[in-house]
């Protein structure tokens, strides 16, 4: 019988640590799908950040190395500038790549450096219980804005794909979500486009995907896609904010 559905090769098989209904569950397969797809698990290294993806090396069945909070995108620059010919990501939440590390981003992209990285919106601060992150929406009750977020002393949410965008060693900028089958599918494939621009030595590909933190939502694993189909994605608009392979193609 043809086997149709299997446990990706490069996603260690052992149990995670994160909560039921977390997204970096389902983003960790898909980028092990991808890694399997294109044959690169033995010539890719991965960035990990301080945050709840902070153990995934635990999982990744590639190289990976450990970043202090927010520096995942100068790590990554310096793996890939001494290991040209290797593959290199980094995985970030939104808290380190937004706040601490917006510096470290913004330049990865200034500079055109040839990574992949892929970003976790959740919103919040997860590992650390839950505080508020850039990336909290206007009114969102966090651990220290248990009133929602108040946009005249907090100021607004960073859209981070927007901003990449406008910079010009960006090759890639592009929003998913893991809401929902046909929002998953949409993922893997901007994922996969990243590590192919990668390969192709077109610069900066960065994913956001607009994931879930349940137990800081307070919300069910259910109610939490939720909360990322009604109020995430109409604040983070899905869609492709830079694609240079496209305008290539229209020139
Ligand atoms: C230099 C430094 N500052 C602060 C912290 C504390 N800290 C650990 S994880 C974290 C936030 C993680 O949130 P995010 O990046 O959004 O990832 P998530 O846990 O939501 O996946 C912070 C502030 C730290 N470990 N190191
Ligand atoms: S605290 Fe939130 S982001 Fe962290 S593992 Fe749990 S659900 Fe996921």
């Amino acid at each position: 019988m043809a086997v149709v559905f299997d446990h990706p090769k490069s996603l260690l098989d052992v149990p995670t640590h994160f909560c039921p209904g977390c997204g970096h569950g389902i983003v960790h397969r898909l980028v092990c799908e991808v890694i399997d797809e294109m044959g690169i698990e033995g010539e890719t290294i991965g960035v990990v950040p301080v945050g709840c993806s902070v153990m995934s090396y635990n999982y990744f069945g590639c190289d990976v190395i450990e970043a202090p909070h927010g520096r995942a995108p100068a790590v990554a620059t310096g793996v890939k500038r001494t290991n040209p010919d290797k593959m290199v990501f980094s995985y970030q939440g939104d808290g380190d790549l937004a706040a601490i590390g917006t510096a470290e981003t913004v330049h990865v992209g200034t500079r055109g450096e040839n990574i992949v990285i892929i970003f976790i919106n959740n919103t919040t601060y997860g590992m650390t219980g839950g505080q508020m992150a850039p990336t909290t929406l206007p009114g969102q009750v966090t651990q220290t804005t248990p009133f929602g977020r108040n946009v005249e002393t907090a100021g607004y949410p960073i859209r981070i794909c927007e901003m990449m965008a406008t910079l010009s060693g960006t090759a890639l900028a592009q929003r998913v979500a893991i809401d929902s089958v046909p929002h998953i599918r949409e993922a893997k494939k901007a994922i996969r486009k990243a590590f192919q621009n990668e390969k192709e030595k077109r610069g900066l590909s960065i994913i956001e995907v607009l994931s879930t933190c349940p137990t800081n939502w307070g919300l069910s694993p259910v109610e939490a896609m939720g909360f990322v189909k009604d109020k995430m994605i109409p604040y983070y608009p899905l869609g492709v904010y830079k694609d240079v392979t496209a305008e290539e193609a229209e020139a």
